[in-house]
């Protein structure tokens, strides 16, 4: 059909209207529930739709729509958007960067064959496309203390090299068929009540839960390890600021988003003012090593700032706070 040709024909895309239909892709990691509960609060519950290739918890039933989606199933994929009228895609389905360099053939499958999936349906149906790209699109060559919106990325990992594929990607199609895609560099990402997924950066928010249940924690990165990190809260609201801002506004399509940045040894510091009996053990794991070194230490974020007006609200004293009172009190 003449919409497989990703021409302009969408001018009046639905992706204009006060209320966007969202599918949220990868749902059950560890930013989708709560993006959706966020996404709903403004949108209305059931205007946002949550899926993933797995049964959920069943709380995540009774808060609103969840669908079976396999991303590597195009067929699946554009049968959803179509029968749910959507106008907003959330891509949240990756294999992260520690995982990816146990399984380079599962990353390349869902993080490349994947969006490219989801690219060609958010191109062919006009949809606002989110896709979230992170530090680790950067690499040993990439300026590290603050990293820029643009420079050098050669990632030595297999999930840097499909983010920033995915970046060009997603430019790409932005400028030859007119697609709406919006990225954001992620840093690590701090939550309570959500696990992450077999990242580089999983240390920290493991960290916080071993605290508070068992008093002690073996850490697989050195204590001078500083990387960029985000409480999840920012994180969310930074994707639907960015998301509602108005295109012409959009001066880049890819933009990195900062908070803060500490090593383990800071956040030991941070937690032992709380818990004073904390013991922290090092057994660095090589593998980990290796990519968290490569990775920025900070991201410039004033083109966010700038355009649509992007700014942090937890530094590290303020994360670490909101965590412990989160798990101490079972919020999780
Ligand atoms: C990872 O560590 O792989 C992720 C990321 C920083 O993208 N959390």
């Amino acid at each position: 059909s003449s919409s497989r040709h990703f021409g302009r024909t969408h001018p009046q895309s639905c992706a204009d209207t006060d209320h966007p239909k969202v599918l949220i892709t990868g749902g059950l990691g560890q930013l989708g529930v709560g993006l959706a509960k966020l996404l709903r609060r403004r949108f209305g519950k059931n205007n946002v739709i949550l899926s993933d290739i797995r049964k959920p918890p069943n709380h995540v039933y009774h808060n609103g729509p969840f669908i079976f989606s396999d991303i590597l199933d195009s067929k699946n994929l554009r049968e959803i958007v179509v029968n749910n009228n959507i106008s907003w895609l959330v891509h949240y389905s990756a294999v992260l960067s520690a995982v990816g360099e146990n399984n380079v053939a599962l990353a390349k499958e869902v993080n490349i064959t994947g969006l490219h999936n989801i690219l060609d349906i958010a191109a062919e149906h006009g949809l606002r496309l989110f896709v979230p790209s992170t530090i680790g699109a950067f690499g040993p060559s990439s300026p590290r203390d603050p990293a820029p919106e643009l420079c050098v990325q050669r990632p030595r990992t297999i999930y840097g090299v499909s983010k920033v594929h995915a970046e060009l990607m997603g430019e790409y199609y932005h400028h030859r068929y007119g697609l709406d895609f919006r990225c954001l560099r992620y840093p690590g990402i701090i939550s309570a009540d959500s696990q992450p997924g077999g990242g580089t950066t999983d240390y920290a928010v493991q960290m916080f839960h071993a605290a508070v249940k068992t008093g002690c924690f073996e850490c697989n990165l050195r204590s001078d390890t500083r990387l960029p990190m985000m409480y999840i809260d920012d994180c969310l609201r930074a994707t639907l600021e960015f998301l509602e801002a108005p295109a012409e506004s959009l001066l880049s399509r890819t933009y990195n988003i900062n908070a803060t940045s500490f090593t383990p040894h800071d956040l030991v510091r941070e937690l032992q003012k709380a818990l004073p009996g904390l013991k922290i053990t090092y057994n660095v794991d090589p593998v980990l090593q290796a990519i968290a070194d490569g990775w920025p230490m900070a991201l410039e974020d004033g083109a966010a700032q700038r355009d649509w007006g992007w700014k942090h609200e937890y530094d590290l004293s303020e994360l670490v706070r909101t965590m412990l009172t989160h798990i101490s009190t079972g919020n999780q």
